[in-house]
This record gives structure tokens, sequence and C-alpha cells, in this order.
């Protein structure tokens, strides 16, 4: 058994007992509650999900398992997967013994390729990415245990061994998809001396000759990992999951969610829309005429894509993360300087939309611009990377809501005219 599965068995048993002694004393106690506005309004801000991994407090911003990500953004995405399941961070032994155990599994199986090979060549790369995991199905441990008669509480041990062979083949999967959409050749094979996510830049195949986009990568995939419960991609996954549909369902299904605009899309809505800006204005625009088009932008009845947020009412610190990153290595490039021009212009035009509850940048304002710098300028394919990162968290929560028993997830919907009964108008 790796380590990290060991030390899960030694953790999860204290703290199921704990969350049951919890429920039996204050179970009964009101913790949320809900107005008609939010019931038609997304259930934005009600109180009715766990999250254990991480929380998003609006002033703050991502906080994995108590740590804040400022503090986290020097890790590696291993030593990150980690920390969601544990609340601790690896020491050098854990660590070698998680990359062992990630590169015990990373191999794709051949017919995933094939599968690729019959899909239309213009497919997004989302679309091939989720369906690259949903035909995987059929390995999963989980589903083939519980078919065998598991015992419920072996299935957190089953829903972790669907994780760790998840989030090793993921990369390579990822890399797939890239040089087959965009025609770049052979796939490159996986290199085992490799970390998690360098593995990743060998197998994608872009030039790195510093390293500086390997440093990239490894931010990239650390900062997108998990946003708490409630967004979109992790709520649909840990519903899904909840019907003891195995992770391979539960992770394409959630990040069908990340495919939308609103949520992880919203990287390549973005980048396109700053290169938009610069084609129109031939290079930087200045601010003045950044100011105008996004006016131009609101005004045509589109969201300006990479500011605002569901749950923040702050700059992003993940935003903060990938401006300093650029300060620090492509200062001069023009897309960048664009990037951080929208970022001085954009929320003073945002705040005087008084619908608007958040003016400012999120996660995806930033990242397509480093990325472009790096050579990766087919922006179609930023949610993949989204994805890649995101699977960690999703995955974590998955295996900690099997190791506390979590039941089916069901709310209660009723028609428009019950609720118009039930307040009496
Ligand atoms: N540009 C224009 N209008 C915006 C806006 C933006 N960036 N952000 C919010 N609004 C509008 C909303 O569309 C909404 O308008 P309607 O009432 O006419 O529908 C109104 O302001 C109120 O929205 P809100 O309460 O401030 O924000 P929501 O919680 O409803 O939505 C989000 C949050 C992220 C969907 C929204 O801010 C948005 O569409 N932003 C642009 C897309 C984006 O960057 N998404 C990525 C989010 C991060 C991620 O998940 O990856």
């Amino acid at each position: 058994m790796s380590m990290l599965k060991e030390k899960l068995a030694k953790i999860f048993p204290a703290q199921k007992e704990d969350i049951s002694k919890f429920l039996k004393e204050h179970g009964e106690k009101e913790v949320s509650k809900v107005t008609l506005s939010q019931a038609y309004g997304g259930l934005r801000g009600v109180k009715g999900l766990v999250c254990d991994t991480s929380e998003v407090p609006p002033d703050k911003g991502l906080i994995i398992r108590g740590i804040e990500l400022k503090e986290l953004t020097e890790k590696l995405p291993e030593e990150i997967l980690y920390l969601l399941l544990t609340g601790d961070l690896p020491n050098a032994v854990e660590l070698e013994d998680l990359q062992a155990e990630l590169k015990a599994a990373d191999k794709v199986p051949d017919y995933v390729w094939a599968t690729f090979d019959a899909m239309p060549a213009d497919s997004h790369p989302m679309t091939m990415f989720n369906t690259g995991i949903l035909v995987m199905q059929r390995e999963s441990h989980f589903a083939r245990r519980y078919s065998e008669g598991m015992k419920k509480d072996a299935y957190w041990d089953a829903t972790y061994d669907d994780f760790i062979s998840l989030a090793a083949k993921l990369p390579e999967l990822g890399a797939g998809v890239y040089r087959k959409r965009f025609n770049k050749g052979d796939r490159i094979p996986s290199n085992k001396n490799l970390d998690w996510a360098k593995d990743y830049v060998n197998m994608l195949g872009l030039p790195d000759p510093n390293g500086n986009f390997t440093t990239l990568m490894r931010l990239y995939l650390t900062l997108h990992c998990d946003h708490e419960g409630g967004n979109v991609s992790a709520y649909t996954a840990s519903t899904v999951a909840s019907a003891l549909s195995d992770l391979y369902y539960s992770l394409s299904a959630g990040l069908n969610g990340l495919a939308g605009p609103l949520h992880g899309l919203a990287n390549q809505e973005c980048l396109g829309w700053v290169l938009e800006t610069m084609k129109k204005f031939n290079g930087a625009p200045s601010k003045e005429a950044l100011a105008k088009f996004t006016q131009e932008t609101l005004d045509s009845g589109k969201v300006v894509p990479g500011y605002g947020h569901a749950v923040l009412r702050i700059t992003d610190p993940r935003f903060d993360a990938f401006l300093a990153f650029g300060k620090k290595y492509c200062s001069d490039d023009p897309v960048f300087q664009t990037v951080s021009n929208v970022f001085d212009v954009v929320p003073e035009v945002l705040k005087t939309v008084q619908k608007i509850k958040d003016p400012w940048p999120n996660v995806d304002a930033g990242s397509g611009a480093l990325l472009y710098h790096f050579g990766m300028t087919e922006f179609s394919y930023y949610t993949v990377l989204f994805s890649i990162s995101r699977a960690l968290g999703i995955g974590a929560q998955a295996v900690v809501a099997r190791a506390m028993g979590y039941p089916i997830t069901r709310p209660k919907s009723l028609p428009t005219g019950a609720y118009k009964k039930l307040v009496g108008a």
C-alpha cells in the first residue's frame, strides 16, 4: 500500500467519527436561510454543501486545507494533491512515494487514441479530453469492485485507486489531445524520471530551453486545483459521484461544466478578447481605447471574460500569482502588457455597472497571455489545462466524500406555482 493511502486509512475513521458526533450534537441547528431570489438565482450564497478540501472566503480567495494560496505557489501539483487529501504537505519521502505511485499508473490505453482518430478533426479539445476520460471508464477499480460486492467502508479505497489512476494519466491524455487536435505530429512518450508537470511539458512537445514554461505549468496546475464545492464543475462532479457513479463518470461530467464560457472556458474567451483589442487597435491599445472597447463589449450584451465572480469580491489571488509570474518572466510581451493594462482599466468600467457584484479579475484573466508567450497559441486548448489541474480537487473531494459516507445528493425543487402558494403571492 502506498504511504498516502496508508495515511488516509489512518485519518479517515477519526474524521468520520468526528462528523458523526458533530451531527449527533448539532444536526438540527440552522446554518442558512433561502430566499425566493436565491432559489431562482442559482442558490448563490446558500450554505448547504460540505467541502473539506478547500474554502473560498469572498475577501481572501482560495484557501487549501487552511493554507492561503499565496503560501502554496512554489509547490508542485503532486504536493497539492497530497495536501487536498490529507490536510498536510508531504515530506520528501512521502512526495517521492506519491510520484512513484503516479508513474506506475500513467499509461493511457491505446483505444483512447483510436477513439480520437474516429472523432471529427475539428472537435473541441475539451470534447476530446472528456471523451478520453469517459471512454476509459472500463478501467474503473470502483465499478469493478462494486459489481463484485465491495463493502461500503472500502468505497473510498476504490475511489482513491481511480483518482490516482486518472491523475496519473491526465497529462498524457491532455498532451495527446494537443498533438492530435493541432497536428503537432506523433505523440511523445512519458519520461518516468520527470515530475508530473515537467513530464506534461515534455509530452506537449513545446520548446522550453530555460525551463520557464515548466515553471509556469507547475504554477498553472497548482493554481487551478480546487475552488471549494459549489462551483459548477465541483458541484456537478460530486452530485454524479453521490449516485456511486465512479470517478470516470463524475470527473468527465464535472469537466463538461468547466467547458462552459461562464466557467473554465472563460480563459480561452479572455485571451480571444485581449487579442481582438490588439487587432482592432493595431497593437497594444491605450488605456482610453481599452476602456472604450470594454464599454462596447458591455453595450453589445456580452460579458467581459475573466472578470467577475460568483463568490469572490477581491482580485483573485490566482490572478495575482499569474501577474507576478508575467512581470518576472515576460514583462516585455505586448500581449501580457495588454492584460496588465486591462487590469488597470476594466474594473473601473465594471464598477460603473450597478448589477455587477465583483468587478475584479478572476483566475482566467491572465493565464492565457502567459501560455501564448510560451508558444501555446491554440487557445481553445486552455480549458484542458484547467481540467488537468481541477481533476486534483474533484478527485480529492470524491475520495473524502466516499470515506465520510455522504449520501446521494437530492435537494428539493418546487414549481413556480408552489412557491407562489408558499409565500402567499
Ligand atoms: N461582464 C459583464 N457582465 C457581468 C460580468 C462581466 N465580467 N460579471 C457579471 N456580470 C453581470 C452578470 O452577467 C449579471 O447580469 P444579468 O443580471 O443581466 O444576468 C450581473 O452582472 C450580476 O452578476 P453577478 O452577481 O455579479 O455575477 P454572477 O455570480 O451571476 O456570475 C460570473 C459570475 C463569473 C459567471 C460572471 O461574473 C461572468 O459572467 N464573468 C465573465 C465570465 C468569466 O470570467 N467566468 C470565469 C469565472 C471563473 C471560473 O469559473 O473559471
